[in-house]
């Protein structure tokens, strides 16, 4: 499994050189999920299923930019992944990432066995999960591991997602009681330096809940929640709809959303009290 280690660090450089070369521009066409698409949205897509679907152990692929999944005849592991997660703020130039969920047998949340996810900001980071939570920085030359990131029982951040006016009652009282308890803001629109700056800084929560407009949540299970929750879980905190544990919803089509709540195990508590 840490063989996707190198894998990952291969798209991470060559996604983050078109990053930094190619036009933000959008095209015309929408992805599945129904988002516009960007020339490097399909770019960056294209980079992780070449490499993906060249690797023997691969046996499929799907991602948030195709409709269907691509299966090959041989090979054990089953690869989901957001190619560039936040388009939206690409163009502000804010941090952006690539997320990967590896399945074996379907792709499933009880199948998911290991998780990644790339940072592109100021630095080039990759947080890989199998068994153990591993934390890589590029540092111009090679990929540094640094020391495993580990949630604390409780942090100070409240990274809250959605349309506001389209909270519940319920959950405008749950964020601005996290306000009243001293709780900052901190929230840049994409769930990538949002959820890795909670790692970095030992806890916090960040939610994307069933709003109005979005009464399924924004997030997808197998592209960004499931991977998530999965890394989340490993660096002991926790991952919840509100009121069952991420990993262990069913899944019924490969690009439904769920409500969605990360982080420390004090934070998750108050989410289990307002959705209980
Ligand atoms: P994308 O896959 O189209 O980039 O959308 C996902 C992003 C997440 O990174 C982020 O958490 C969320 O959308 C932000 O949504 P909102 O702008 O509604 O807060
Ligand atoms: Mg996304």
């Amino acid at each position: 499994m840490r063989d996707f280690i190198p894998i990952f660090q291969e798209c991470a450089l060559e996604i983050q050189k078109i990053l930094k070369t190619n036009s933000t521009d959008y095209l015309a066409g929408v992805n599945p999920s129904g988002d516009t698409q960007l020339d490097i949205d399909v770019k960056a897509d294209k980079i992780i299923e070449t490499k993906l679907l060249g690797l023997e152990c691969v046996r499929g692929i799907c991602s948030e930019e195709k409709i269907e999944a691509i299966y090959k005849k041989n090979g054990s592991y089953l690869i989901a992944y957001d190619p560039l997660d936040g388009s939206s703020i690409i163009d502000s130039n804010l941090s952006v990432g690539s997320i990967f969920g590896i399945y074996e047998g379907d792709f499933e949340a009880a199948k998911i066995i290991g998780a990644a996810y790339v940072v592109y900001g100021p630095r080039l980071e990759l947080v890989f999960a199998d068994k153990i939570l591993s934390y890589f920085i590029y540092n111009g030359d090679f990929w540094e591991e640094k020391k495993s990131l580990k949630l604390n029982q409780k942090g100070k951040i409240n990274a809250p997602g959605g349309t506001q006016k389209d909270w519940s009652n319920a959950h405008k009282n749950l964020v601005y009681s996290l306000f009243e308890k001293g709780y900052r803001l901190r929230y840049s629109g994409g769930m990538v330096p949002d959820l890795h700056q909670i790692l970095i800084k030992g806890g916090g929560l960040f939610s994307y809940p069933a709003t109005l407009n979005a009464p399924q949540g924004k997030l997808r299970k197998l592209f960004e929640v499931f991977p998530f929750a999965f890394i989340y879980e490993k660096a002991g905190g926790e991952a919840i709809d509100g009121k069952t544990r991420l990993l262990d919803l069913e899944i019924k089509s490969l690009h439904e959303s769920t409500p969605c709540f990360f982080g420390s195990s004090e934070e998750i508590n108050e989410v289990r009290k307002t959705y209980e």
